[in-house]
């Protein structure tokens, strides 16, 4: 039988990894997109062992002509559209950037498919920041958008051409609604590398402090080598339909610290409140963890959860790796980075 054809772009993010493995692990042609001029970024592909497996090829969100020839050339089964400015704080600096990647190309994507590729099944990777602040903590597939930040408001621009290029055009398009997922394979950015990296590093002696800004935000986290499945088992369905994927469980960022804290074997205890807020590794009587305003965001979801109950009855989907699993997992890699270095 002929091998599946899929195309991923974002192939060098923490998601677009994992999901290239999982493909080739069920034997599928993979050809991955990287940015024009993107420093050779393969570092995740290698740490997985498959940077030899995947065809990459130029492939760039802000260029039209590009992405209509990756499209018209390529004649994927699967488009996997990974690819965005994912960084949600950097949405405030950056709106227009953020919506022309996150947004127009979404649009130029379907275009291209449409025209020249329209058997191509495609998955969009769209995001719980788009259901915002809202009442209800608990969000689903139907609950109401209420987007808080640029980012959020550019995914919800996607999310919703989906909906329409899929049922004006009969286009097979996917959105995954996922909530917050993580890895060893997170960019460092984000709060739960930032947390795990900082803390290991605190306890191997090479760093005195972590700086954090609102530690009181809840967040629903998963282990984003989970979550790829659900993008593939949506993409599999005999009907194209949108998924929230989630863990159903909220953690504030300051359990989260807590919990690196403990399987570092680091006790911890907090003084102080709102920024003068702190903690002390009750050995070393050392400030270990401190607040700067300079992290808080303009606007912010405070907490959140989700309900995947609708990929676990169609798409028999559900989370392997709790929190505590995860942490484990992110710790236990980050101590090997470090022992390899030595
Ligand atoms: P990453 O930030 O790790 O990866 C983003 C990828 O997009 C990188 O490969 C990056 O390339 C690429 N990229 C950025 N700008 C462009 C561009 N202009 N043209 C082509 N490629 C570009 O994200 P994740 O893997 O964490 O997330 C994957 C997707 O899922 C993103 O769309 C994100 O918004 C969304 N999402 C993620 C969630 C999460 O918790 N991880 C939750 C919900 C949604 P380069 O390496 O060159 O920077
Ligand atoms: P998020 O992830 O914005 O939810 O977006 P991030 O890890 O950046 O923030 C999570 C929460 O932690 C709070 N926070 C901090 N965040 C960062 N990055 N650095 C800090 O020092 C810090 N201190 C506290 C934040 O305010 C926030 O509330 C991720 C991305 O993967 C998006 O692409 C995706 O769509 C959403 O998850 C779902």
């Amino acid at each position: 039988m002929k091998k599946k054809k899929a195309f991923i772009s974002g192939v060098s993010g923490q998601d677009g990894s994992y999901l290239a493995r999982l493909l080739l692990e069920k034997g599928y042609e993979v050809v991955g997109g990287e940015r024009i001029n993107a420093e050779r970024n393969y570092w995740r592909l290698k740490e997985l062992q498959i940077d030899k497996d995947v065809r990459i090829i130029p492939f760039e969100l802000l260029d039209e002509n590009n992405i209509n020839e990756v499209i018209k050339s390529g004649k994927y089964n699967e488009f996997y559209n990974l690819a965005a400015q994912s960084f949600v704080n950097k949405s405030f600096l950056s709106p227009v950037y953020t919506t022309r990647v996150n947004a127009l190309s979404v649009v130029n994507i379907l275009e291209a498919i449409r025209n020249f590729s329209s058997k191509t099944k495609f998955y969009q990777a769209s995001s719980s920041e788009m259901f915002g602040n809202i009442k209800s903590k608990m969000r689903h597939e139907k609950t109401n958008f209420r987007p808080v930040s640029p980012y959020a408001v550019s995914k919800l621009y996607a999310h919703l051409m989906l909906d329409i290029y899929r049922k004006v055009y009969g286009i097979y398009c996917c959105s995954g609604i996922l909530f917050n997922h993580d890895s060893p394979l997170r960019g460092g950015d984000f709060v739960t590398k930032k947390i795990v990296s900082d803390i290991v590093k605190i306890k191997l002696k090479k760093k005195k402090c972590l700086i954090l800004g609102n530690i009181y935000v809840r967040r629903d986290w998963g282990y984003s080598k989970d979550y790829v499945e659900a993008m593939w088992k949506m993409l599999q369905q005999k009907k194209a339909d949108d998924y929230v994927i989630s863990s159903g469980i909220t953690h504030n960022v300051k359990n989260f610290v807590n919990k690196v804290a403990r399987y570092l074997k680091i006790d911890l205890t907090w003084k102080g409140n709102g920024l003068s807020e702190r903690a002390i590794d009750k050995k070393t009587t050392k400030v270990v963890v401190k607040i700067s305003k300079t992290l808080f965001r303009p606007n912010e979801i405070d907490h959140a959860y989700g309900s995947s109950s609708k990929a676990n009855n169609v798409l028999k989907w559900k989370p392997k790796t709790n929190i505590d699993a995860l942490v484990k997992i992110m710790c236990e890699a980050e101590l090997e980075k470090h022992n390899k270095l030595k």
